[in-house]
């Protein structure tokens, strides 16, 4: 198990004393969130490097904000964010990040409805794929993959489940354009989370780890084996992240969650047959 955890959640008075945290918890790797910078993250290279060496985690993914969204009905904007989204799978490259969370587009955010030429839907999915294809071609050799992440229905419009993100995924047709599965996200809008896994089976490359209510993995009423045991199934090599609240105190209650989620990935034994 690959087990990752947002900057954010940890203790620390800097990027490397949660780093060093993240490690005495028994995380494996660190997701660095655009949300923790008062700056553009790839100003902050030589910061996650330091606390990279100090700890000897490595980054695992970095996700991007809301105000990094790559379709824009602007068409400065839309350069602009492109230009990041560039940056930022770079960034992701010389760190050997596995890739980046990129989202679409959110609320409050729109596109015009050009109906009847082309409702909204419409003109996201065939802006989403050209910027997704600009993005990938100008960072053409590098390895770092574009996580598609569907949101729940209170947080956005367009891309909600994983079977949305699969279509996005087919029409990019890159195998480094994957889905980011959110399982707080999915506990809303997926009827069955382990068959929605396995249906976009070609397609998973990372997981957002939250329980029901977005609190620590433990503190809700996700059932946590079926999906990893649908990953396992999978063979699903990429990494899961925490990003959810943190209750309680972070010094106890960030290993316990560790451990609690190491426990229920060795329960989830593929079924053979
Ligand atoms: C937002 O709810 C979320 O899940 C993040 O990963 C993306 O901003
Ligand atoms: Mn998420």
């Amino acid at each position: 198990m690959n087990l990752s955890i947002q900057q954010t959640l940890l203790p620390g008075a800097d990027l490397s004393e949660r780093f060093q945290r993240a490690a005495e918890y028994g995380f494996a790797g660190v997701e660095v969130v655009a949300w923790g910078f008062p700056s553009p993250m790839p100003d902050h290279l030589a910061e996650i490097e330091k606390a990279m060496t100090a700890s000897g985690l490595p980054v695992s993914s970095l996700c991007t904000k809301g105000t990094d969204d790559f379709v824009h009905p602007d068409p400065a904007e839309r350069e602009k964010r492109l230009a990041g989204l560039v940056q930022m799978l770079k960034l992701a490259d010389t760190l050997g990040a596995r890739g980046v969370v990129a989202l679409p587009i959110r609320p409050p955010v729109t596109m015009p409805d050009l109906s009847p030429l082309m409702d909204e839907r419409t003109l996201i999915t065939q802006m989403a794929t050209l910027i997704l294809k600009s993005a990938l071609e100008k960072t053409a050799g590098g390895r770092a993959k574009i996580f598609l992440e569907p949101l729940n229905r209170y947080e956005a419009k367009y891309l909600r489940t994983v079977a949305q993100a699969a279509d996005l995924c087919r029409a990019v047709n890159d195998p480094r354009v994957q889905i980011m599965a959110d399982m707080f996200h999915m506990s809303i809008e997926e009827a069955d989370i382990p068959a929605s896994l396995r249906s976009v089976v070609a397609h998973v490359g990372h997981i957002h780890l939250a329980d029901s209510n977005r609190s620590l993995p433990g503190h809700g009423h996700t059932d946590f084996v079926r999906p990893f045991r649908a990953l396992r199934e999978m063979n699903f090599q990429g990494w899961l992240a925490l990003e959810c609240g943190v209750p309680g105190k972070a010094t106890e209650t960030l290993p316990a969650a560790a451990h609690f989620l190491k426990i229920c990935w060795q329960d989830a034994t593929p079924e053979v047959g």
